[in-house]
């Protein structure tokens, strides 16, 4: 009988270290996952323009539009497809990830004198 209970409580004590340990493995493994895919570049939209207008990125970064204002705006291409925002209320953002090198234009559809440009390098 002994015996026995001994047995039990030494495979008990086994599966609990086995789970600790795969456990802690697990929660080592987490901050790698959630690492950043893109950096990320902010383009303020206060005082009807866009702040900074002009910036210059690496390919595969990420640009966050945030509207300070509180009447709506958007962030289009100029070539009309490549990035569209929509209409951005106060406080709304909007992210695209630009993945070609080159000069991409853009304006502001409700007040086409809004203008910006982002230069992508490779
Ligand atoms: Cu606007």
């Amino acid at each position: 009988m002994r015996r026995i209970i001994l047995l039990i409580t030494v495979a008990t004590l086994v599966v609990v270290s086995t789970l600790f340990v795969v456990s802690v493995a697990g929660a080592h493994k987490h901050p790698t996952a959630k690492a950043q895919k893109h950096p990320t570049k902010t383009v303020l939209i206060q005082g009807f323009s866009f702040k900074p207008a002009h910036i210059t990125i690496k390919r595969g970064t990420r640009v966050r539009w945030i509207n300070r204002d509180s009447t709506a705006h958007t962030a289009t291409a100029n070539n009309g497809r490549s990035f569209d925002s929509g209409r951005l209320g106060k406080g709304q953002r909007y992210s695209h990830t630009f993945k070609s090198a080159g000069k991409k234009s853009y304006h502001c559809e409700i007040h086409p004198d809004m203008k910006g440009r982002i230069t992508v390098r490779r």
